[in-house]
């Protein structure tokens, strides 16, 4: 009989928050190690939040080896390696930057704030921490989509030529129903923005990670489609049935956020973030037109990569949809055997190998803090322009 060889040094891991996000985080951080081979083994020690009943029932269900109501206690352990915060935007400052301070790793679920001034702050003390060894990334997980990265690559390779356009949709439905109830995704206190931050942050990040390039001024247009919402309801997923025959509170961020960017070469790109999109459940678009073709992706049909090659003789041209599963694409070599495809939780999977692997390695991951910073700015940026008659607003610091 033979026994398999010892695991890598472990990594222990304390998350903060324990909703969508923390099964997403926690399922990545037990699976990533059984697909990768990294040079640390993720332990999930101690899951930290404020409700002890649901706090309990998540640990077991993620498999937290214990539980605390004071996230400061993750801190104070010293075996605990990594901070992982997976709570609404208003306490991701205040934990980044204890842990930053505690000389913990950290990673931050996106937008990495809720002001421009907390992400300004944030990314001054994770420089700080670098230079002790200590890293920090924020979690844009779909940069991991295979054929994301991918479309990446080939524009990065010329494929697509000198890019021309941007065109960026994140288009969800939860909130179609105007009685679906209150959350803090609708509440600017906590969630800083609506769909502008919630999920118009992921394709600003996109355009500007595959394009190489930063947004330097938008025009913008924010819109809150359903004013009020029943105060309670039965939460289903993101949406749900509200109390009708209840109070209604009033929302205070955006359903619908609507911008054009200017990226740093001059290139325009369009861009549009909504979760009133009836039909469309989570419909994240990217589309880069090049002088010599051009790279379509929708996360609805996200093991496929559109790819278009204007050098193709007339009467042939096309977009080809590429399957984005073989060996030769990021990620998927490490998975199934050809054409077994991949879903939403292994984006969140390869975000814990890349970060496991800089860790070990002595490496920063990226997004980095300053990463996130810029998208930080062009979403105060579009807020800015909004509020002031759709002008044309710069994303520079120093304007
Ligand atoms: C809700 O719109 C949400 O859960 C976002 O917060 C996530 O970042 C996105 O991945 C899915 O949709």
């Amino acid at each position: 009989m033979t026994t398999p060889s010892a695991p890598a040094r472990p990594l222990r891991i304390g998350m903060v928050g324990y909703g969508f996000m923390g099964a997403a985080h926690s399922h990545a951080w037990r699976t990533a190690h059984r697909f990768f081979d990294l040079p640390l083994t993720p332990e999930l020690r101690t899951l930290a939040g404020r409700t002890e009943s649901s706090l309990l029932a998540a640990a077991e269900r993620y498999g937290f080896a214990q539980t605390t109501t004071r996230w400061q206690d993750l801190l104070e352990d010293p075996e605990i390696d990594v901070i992982d915060i997976c709570t609404p935007g208003d306490t991701h400052f205040e934990i980044a930057m204890a842990a930053l301070a505690a000389g913990k790793h950290v990673l931050c679920e996106k937008p990495l704030a809720n002001s421009v001034e907390e992400s300004e702050q944030m990314t001054a003390a994770a420089i700080e921490a670098r230079a002790q060894g200590v890293r920090s990334i924020c979690g844009f997980s779909y940069r991991r989509t295979p054929a994301l990265a991918y479309a990446r690559q080939l524009v990065a390779e010329g494929a697509v030529g000198e890019i021309r356009q941007i065109r960026a949709q994140y288009l969800q439905d939860w909130l179609s129903d105007a009685d679906a109830p209150m959350t803090w995704r609708l509440d600017k206190e906590k969630a800083g923005s609506g769909a502008l931050g919630d999920i118009g942050a992921h394709i600003i990040d996109l355009a500007q990670w595959i394009s190489g390039q930063r947004i330097s001024s938008v025009s913008g247009t924010l819109e809150t489609v359903v004013p009020t919402r029943p105060a309670a309801g039965d939460l289903q997923g993101l949406g749900g049935k509200g109390d009708t025959s209840g109070e209604r509170q009033d929302v205070t961020v955006d359903d619908v956020a609507l911008f054009t960017g200017r990226f740093e070469s001059g290139v325009l790109g369009s861009f549009e973030a909504t979760r009133m999109a009836q039909g469309r459940k989570n419909a994240m678009r990217v589309e880069i037109n090049g002088s010599a073709g051009a790279v379509a992706f929708d996360f609805e049909r996200m093991n496929e990569l559109e790819i278009y090659d204007a050098t193709t003789p007339a009467g042939r041209q096309g977009f080809t949809r590429v399957l984005t599963t073989e060996p030769e694409h990021p990620y998927a070599a490490n998975w199934w055997p050809t054409g077994h495809g991949l879903g939403y939780e292994h984006t969140f999977t390869h975000q814990i190998a890349d970060l496991v692997t800089a860790i070990g390695e002595g490496t920063d991951p990226s997004p980095s803090f300053e990463e996130a910073l810029q998208v930080q700015r062009v979403l105060a940026a579009v807020e800015t322009s909004a509020a002031d008659g759709s002008s044309w607003t710069s994303t520079d610091p120093q304007s």
